[in-house]
């Protein structure tokens, strides 16, 4: 929190935390894998249980002084559990990064094989990508989407899996804008004799609210950021079988971490609670229901989406017919107030520093209390920024930039956000 204690410690990190204030107040959060905490999140992240190491878990410490940390960590965990329905949780995972690496450490011995969703296809670095530890450690193959459709086509991953016969198969993306089926899934993993992973991080709020089919009755393991959809502090966490809590809680500590951030494990209690608030449900949906709009605004306005729209969160938008990289449009929309960041299309022929796409979400402009209406008025700002607001050389048009940028301030000035934060 931007308060009198910093300004005086160190103005001048207090002049930064109060500029990026005012651009999270002022400006549209179209990444879908951001949200805005809620000041209850945030309080917890911010507070003392900074102070303590607590190596170990609730009533197997390595360090003196941890009743409260034991109590902290156990209510995350029941309300984790309730949450998803899961056997079993860890909740020290400090990123989906390590969530995942921890899940592989368990399930694996290095040299195995996954197979999982391509980087370029819309999957993660952390599934198998070579430039990632996974490509490094795992032996690695990837499934694509269905060229017709774009889509996920489960006959063509279960053939890859007879081929491969891998020892994991990870089902989860990063840009994929339609269900995943994760039945289907373990019925692949199943036939192969191969354990299954999912990896949810993008629509962790969508499956808790059951507004997205629910991956835990299906997989071994169950991998997960806490900031995105669901709108906790930034963080992770792993559900799995009680077969699996003993070699997953050994794999998060001490296979890959150490002391856990007590802080931020208070916030995801903070956050599971507020995710089973009343509430919560209608918020997912309306995330959904927001996206659906947005799409419908940008398919108007003569924008290609991959699959032809949403099913969840995102959407993804090819912009090779508007003439106009991800990178450029990206960055247009930004001066424009609109916050979205460049993604590769399926078979981009761009690298992923310049890209073909844009991958717009709606968790951010759906926590700002924005509905269809909104949708539809940015859909056409998108439009007006990527039709008029650049000459064609990759110069931007000032005057429409400021026009756009104008009308963006007035709409988040109509849906406040942090407005008692003091700056
Ligand atoms: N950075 C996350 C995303 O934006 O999808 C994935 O790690």
């Amino acid at each position: 929190m931007i308060n009198r204690t910093l300004r005086q410690t160190d103005p001048e990190l207090a002049r930064i935390l109060a500029a990026e204030l005012e651009r999270q107040k002022t400006t549209l959060m179209l990444i879908p894998s951001e949200n805005y905490a809620s000041r209850a999140v945030m309080a917890a992240t911010g507070s003392i249980f900074t102070n303590k190491y607590a190596e170990g878990y609730p009533g197997r410490r390595y360090y003196n002084g941890c009743e409260y940390y034991d109590q902290l960590e156990q209510l995350a965990i029941d309300r984790a559990k309730r949450l998803f329905g899961a056997d079993h949780v860890n909740v020290q995972l400090h990123t989906g990064s390590q969530a995942n690496m921890a899940a592989y450490w368990a399930l694996l011995k290095p040299g195995d094989k996954i197979l999982a969703m391509s980087v370029a296809q819309g999957g993660h670095l952390t599934h198998g990508d070579k430039v990632n530890f996974s490509g490094q450690l795992y032996e690695t193959h990837f499934y694509g989407l269905d060229p017709e459709t774009d889509r996920l086509n489960y006959d063509m991953v279960a053939e890859q899996a007879r081929e491969v016969r891998p020892r994991l198969i990870i089902a989860g993306a990063s840009a994929y804008p339609r269900i995943i089926d994760f039945q289907r899934m373990r019925e692949i993993a199943d036939e192969v004799g191969a354990y299954l992973m999912a990896d949810i991080a993008h629509i962790v709020g969508l499956v808790a609210a059951e507004v997205h089919p629910d991956p835990v009755p299906y997989c071994e393991v169950v991998t997960s950021t806490t900031h995105k959809t669901l709108r906790g502090p930034r963080g992770a966490l792993i559900m799995c079988k009680e077969k699996w809590a003993t070699a997953i809680d050994r794999a998060v500590f001490p296979g890959v971490q150490a002391g856990p951030l007590m802080q931020i494990i208070a916030a995801k209690a903070v956050a599971f609670k507020e995710a089973q608030e009343f509430g919560f449900r209608e918020y997912q949906r309306q995330i959904v229901r927001n996206a659906q709009a947005l799409a419908n605004s940008l398919l108007e306005e003569g924008f290609t989406l991959v699959t032809g729209g949403t099913d969840n969160h995102l959407m993804l938008v090819d912009l090779r017919n508007k003439g106009i990289t991800g990178r450029l449009a990206a960055d247009l929309m930004e001066m424009a107030g609109m916050v979205v960041n460049k993604n590769l299309i399926p078979n981009d022929p761009l690298p992923p520093t310049e890209t073909s796409g844009i991958r717009p979400g709606t968790p951010g402009l759906t926590t700002r209390g924005m509905k269809e209406a909104e949708m539809h008025q940015i859909g056409k700002w998108i439009a007006r920024v990527i039709h008029e607001g650049h000459d064609g050389q990759g110069n931007p048009n000032e005057k429409v930039l400021a026009q756009v940028r104008q009308q963006v301030r007035e709409l988040c000035e109509m849906f406040p956000i942090y407005e008692d934060l003091e700056a």
